[in-house]
């Protein structure tokens, strides 16, 4: 059976989740305890070398980065089809999940991670006014492509919009109200009950 290396609070590692979910994978979850710095310690830097979580283990096969291993999972277990049947539909969810980690995720981490997790007197409150401003611009983006339609790609539920979950739940407390394209689609995504089942509790 598959194994995935994981812990509960992970962005990432909630794309896969959600995406297993969705597909009807069997899978074994592994927590990795990441207060007690286990992912910096040699049994898992075996497995990713860059200690980070997820980390997904087929048998003898190893991957790390969440959209490599969405990826992965729509070849290995094709249905429900995730992404589109046509090159053309395949390169826009391709493009979609990319500009995620450049524009969305990277700069919620900046916002993030120091409100969930840090003391206030901690947070860089200039690099997180950045990343907002970045996170805004890039919806507005975001919601001139969803004027028509639902999802991001051929109107259909893909494999972008379960690299944006995680991402996207966390408008409010980064203080962003997204235009309203944008928010209706947000409402779908955290509706579905993959998404649901992977809330998480910080
Ligand atoms: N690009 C990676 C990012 C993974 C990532 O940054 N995971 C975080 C948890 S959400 C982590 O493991 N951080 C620990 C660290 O960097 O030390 C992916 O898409 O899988």
């Amino acid at each position: 059976m598959i194994k995935l290396h994981f812990h509960p609070l992970s962005t990432y590692t909630r794309r896969v989740r959600i995406a297993m979910l969705e597909k009807g994978i069997e899978h074994e979850l592994i927590a990795v305890d990441m207060a007690a710095r286990k992912h910096r310690e040699p049994d898992y830097l075996q497995l990713n070398p860059y200690g980070r979580v997820p980390t997904l283990q087929d048998g003898e096969f190893l991957l790390y980065e969440s959209n490599a291993i969405l990826q992965y999972l729509e070849a290995i277990h094709p249905q429900p089809a995730l992404v589109p049947a046509d090159a053309k539909g395949r390169a826009l969810v391709d493009m979609h999940l990319r500009l995620c980690d450049l524009q969305m995720a990277r700069q919620t981490g900046i916002i993030i991670f120091p409100k969930r997790f840090l003391p206030k007197d901690r947070w860089d409150e200039k690099a997180m006014t950045q990343a907002r401003a970045e996170i805004e611009r890039h919806l507005q983006i975001l919601d001139r492509q969803l004027h028509g339609s639902e999802y991001l790609v051929g109107n259909q539920y893909s494999l972008a919009e379960i690299s944006y979950t995680p991402f996207v739940q966390f408008l409010a407390l980064m203080e962003i109200t997204p235009p309203p394209r944008v928010a209706a689609w947000v409402e779908r995504m955290l509706d579905r009950p993959a998404a649901r089942q992977t809330e998480p509790t910080n």
